[in-house]
């Protein structure tokens, strides 16, 4: 039985409001929010002049991904510990059938399996579709799609970039989306132009463009806003539900406003890396150096950056993720004579919290409330897992971090719990620092001391949406009206009800 916690003195901070609190937490639930809670033989937090927030929910990570000819280096063990440490109690991992030719359906147990062998906190999944077409039977994927969603799984990425690998084409889009929406999950895009990057990159190679730098301008801000627009409005020609990962550019965001504008439902996630560092990183003379902040799409210029952080107080932007990707300083080295080649990512798991609580709260741009909505809330009620997560209310999961805000972490790559040499935020020191960490119930983090058991995190199925979530049946159309017809090439005539 785990022992029972009383965090006394803080200040709470939900999503809807912030009020002086105790918690008592007991079998891993949050049992009481109120003042002067008595709880013998509890052990007792002394969070006074802290606040106490339900844990950060990190909607993108990727952790141990086969990707660009090498494997990412955190595992879920490396990557939780540091989410821990860094005051998120839950991620959300991308199953990729990739580097290995397996369904979507193997991709989510593959997964899925991974997590529950090595997780110290809780995660959740999404699953890439690459194509519509497995080994011939274009079926095969539509059937997986529906039985994944059976399985916990209510939102599908895509990829509009990384041709040859990852990319999906327009047409399949359509059905795709159409299908997720069917099945009551949203649909996820990685928003960039794969062909405009490709004849990019040749370009700028033909010209001896072969540094970090080439990885910027191969894949320019116009190039992620197209796609943007692009996905934004096949999902709503298909009634579908979109979230835009990774925005990383003013043009891209944009392009949000005005679909949001339009009435479409579209989500835009930014991410640590957009919001904090700027294109000047990847300019850096010393090759090792430059190569870190190569990631797609490409950290942009500090208008793009304060663009961002804007984009987030009103609205536009809806939460913050990582994309946290890691690669050692060898692994980037694969790129050292060829830009395209360096593996694309960045580290933030751990200072994603910290560093947001010091750009948007110690600054003044956003309430502690709107962090809380930004980095939990928001996400918990996107993949319709709330209020088990991204609130402190009683009956929820005690997933709870203590905050305080009058305290700096300064970040070192000799201390950190990722699995790489370096950090992009070496040295860097932000105002609000996570005390302790409890996950389901247990002190995972406590005044710099991680207390993580391996396996203990579990996978949290994410329910699929009713009916509702597409609202009414309208002049939008069945997936079936996509698939039916499509299939071995013959012509078949189709009615609106999808019947041949
Ligand atoms: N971008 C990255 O930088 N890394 C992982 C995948 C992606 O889309
Ligand atoms: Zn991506
Ligand atoms: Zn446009
Ligand atoms: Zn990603």
């Amino acid at each position: 039985k785990q022992e029972d916690i009383l965090i006394r003195g803080g200040v709470v901070v939900n999503a809807d409001m912030q009020f002086k609190s105790d918690v008592l937490i007991k079998n891993g639930k949050i049992a009481q929010v109120g003042l002067n809670i008595l709880s013998p033989g509890a052990r007792i937090l002394n969070a006074t002049g802290m606040y106490v927030m339900p844990g950060g929910i990190d909607p993108h990570v990727h952790f141990e991904l086969p990707f660009m000819g090498t494997v990412s280096k955190d595992d879920f063990l490396s990557g939780t510990q540091a989410a821990v440490a860094g005051g998120t109690t839950f991620v959300m991992d991308f199953a990729i059938p990739l580097g290995r030719e397996i369904s979507p359906l193997e991709a989510f147990e593959q997964y899925k399996k991974l997590g529950e062998a090595k997780s110290v906190c809780d995660f959740g999944l999404h699953v890439a579709i690459t194509k519509l077409n497995q080994d011939g039977d274009r079926e095969k994927i539509v059937r997986d799609m529906a039985e994944v969603v059976k399985r916990g799984v209510n939102s599908f990425k895509f990829f509009m970039a990384y041709k040859g690998t990852l990319q999906i084409e327009d047409h399949d889009l359509i059905r795709a989306f159409a299908l997720a929406r069917e099945l009551g999950a949203i649909s996820m895009v990685h928003a960039e132009n794969g062909d405009l990057v490709q004849e990019g990159q040749r370009k700028l190679l033909r010209q001896g463009i072969h540094g970090p730098e080439g990885h910027s301008f191969s894949r320019p801000p116009e190039v992620e806003a197209e796609a943007v627009h692009r996905a934004s409005v096949i999902a709503n020609q298909v009634g579908a539900p979109l979230y835009v990962v990774h925005v990383m550019s003013q043009a891209a965001m944009e392009e949000i406003a005005r679909a949001k504008a339009k009435g479409y439902r579209i989500v835009g996630e930014a991410i640590a890396a957009g919001l904090t560092l700027n294109e000047t990183a990847v300019f850096d003379r010393d090759w090792n150096r430059a190569a870190r902040y190569v990631m797609s799409p490409p950290i942009r210029s500090i208008d793009d950056q304060h663009a961002l952080v804007n984009g987030l107080k009103t609205r536009t932007l809806d939460l913050v993720g990582t994309d946290h990707c890691t690669f050692d300083t060898e692994q980037k080295r694969l790129g050292v004579d060829d830009f395209t080649k360096i593996p694309n990512g960045v580290n933030g798991i751990e200072e994603r919290m910290t560093a947001l609580f010091d750009r948007l709260v110690h600054t003044g741009k956003l309430t502690p409330s709107d962090y809380v909505r930004v980095t939990s809330t928001e996400a918990a009620q996107i993949f319709n897992i709330y209020p088990q997560k991204g609130v402190i209310a009683v009956g929820s999961d005690a997933d709870v971090i203590l905050l305080d805000p009058s305290k700096k972490k300064v970040v070192y790559h000799t201390e950190h719990h990722i699995n790489i040499d370096y950090n992009v935020y070496d040295h860097w020191s932000f105002w609000g620092s996570v005390e302790t960490t409890i996950s389901n119930g247990r002190i995972v983090w406590n005044n710099g001391t991680l207390y993580t058991e391996q396996g203990t995190g579990r996978f949290v199925p994410t329910p699929a949406f009713g009916k509702m979530f597409h609202g009414l049946e309208s002049e939008t159309f069945h997936s079936s009206d996509y698939f039916a017809g499509h299939s071995n090439g013959k012509k078949k005539g189709v009615n609106r009800n999808g019947s041949y």
